[in-house]
């Protein structure tokens, strides 16, 4: 372990923290219970597959099957009584390798494309200390509810820095992304990411994790050419997301593709709980197939009976081929 593991602030975990801090999956799910403000959903009865760090292409950090499950709580204090969240937040502009013959240069939050995936409890105070050191003006504009004058439209300026700070509210699923014009370029860039609400009572145990969808448009002609899962085209191809046999499965998804109107999301031999924008204790409906248009999320949830590999994707075949493209291996329990 790191000398991260005497911090008197354990809400500085990250999940990412401890996957890296060389814990199997077992001991991660042992020792978040006790993080004493992570929500109930961490629970000991989940288990979560060990992971093995995906070999990526040399010079990209970028690791989908760390993003996957990695939840940013902030660093947790107590101000007239008051709980807040506050979250580190740096635009940077970097090379994203995205397969073994294509680089990127993508405009990124800490480093990742999506962004981190930042998460609180309703009612909480969210405060996030944004630095802008991306090369240009940007922005953090969050949805769900808040002031007018922490909405994230004006743009930041290179080298400087803002706080965005407003109440956790709804629970729910909530995008955030850049909103400097032209927005499509700057979401297309990489500048998006998940914000999670959880509801004061919690979700019943499962194994969370998050997938964001998007789109590169790597020659400026208003296509995308190239999509994926939580940034890396194809990458759950290659690297099957392993889950257990039977236990539930929580999906955070979210679709930032521009350009493409609307995009499906697809599970083979299954069926997932629709919980819309993550705005309901209670699934709306059950289906294998849902449509997304642009900065539109749900909450799926779904379990397998039957060990083995089966695929996800859009159900627009031209853009799963194109990189929006995963399997879960689904592992006997
Ligand atoms: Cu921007």
């Amino acid at each position: 372990m790191s000398s991260s593991s005497k911090n008197s602030n354990q809400d500085l975990w990250t999940r990412r923290q401890l996957i890296t801090g060389g814990l199997t999956g077992l001991g991660i799910a042992a020792i978040l219970v006790k993080l004493g403000s992570q929500p109930r959903q961490a629970s000991a009865s989940v288990k979560i597959p060990p992971l093995e760090k995906g070999s990526l292409a040399s010079g990209t950090t970028l690791d989908p099957m760390t993003i996957l499950r990695d939840f940013n709580y902030g660093k947790v204090k107590r101000e007239n009584g008051r709980l807040v969240r506050e979250f580190e937040v740096v635009a940077k502009s970097s090379t994203l390798q995205l397969n073994s013959a294509i680089s990127f240069i993508s405009w990124n939050l800490n480093d990742r494309v999506p962004g981190p995936t930042l998460r609180a409890t309703e009612g909480d105070r969210v405060r996030v200390i944004f630095h802008n050191e991306g090369g240009r003006s940007h922005s953090m504009h969050f949805h769900g509810i808040h002031p007018a004058e922490m909405d994230g439209v004006e743009p930041i300026r290179h080298g400087k820095t803002t706080i965005y700070e407003f109440d956790a509210r709804p629970y729910g699923v909530h995008p955030y992304h850049c909103h400097i014009a032209p927005v499509t370029r700057h979401i297309g860039k990489g500048l998006y990411g998940l914000f999670i609400v959880d509801p004061r009572e919690g979700r019943p145990p499962a194994d969370e994790m998050v997938m964001v969808m998007g789109g590169y448009d790597l020659d400026d002609d208003g296509h995308n050419e190239l999509y994926a899962f939580n940034g890396i085209p194809n990458y759950y191809r290659d690297r099957p997301i392993p889950i257990y046999q039977n236990q539930l499965v929580r999906l955070y998804l979210l679709n930032m593709i521009e350009f493409d109107p609307a995009i499906t999301f697809h599970i083979h031999a299954n069926l997932f709980q629709v919980y819309p924008t993550g705005r309901t204790l209670k699934p709306s409906e059950e289906s294998d197939v849902i449509t997304l248009g642009t900065a539109e999320r749900h909450i799926l949830e779904f379990a397998y009976t039957y060990p083995g590999q089966y695929m996800f994707h859009p159900h627009q075949d031209d853009i799963a081929e194109s990189g929006c493209m995963g399997y879960f291996d689904v592992i006997p329990s």
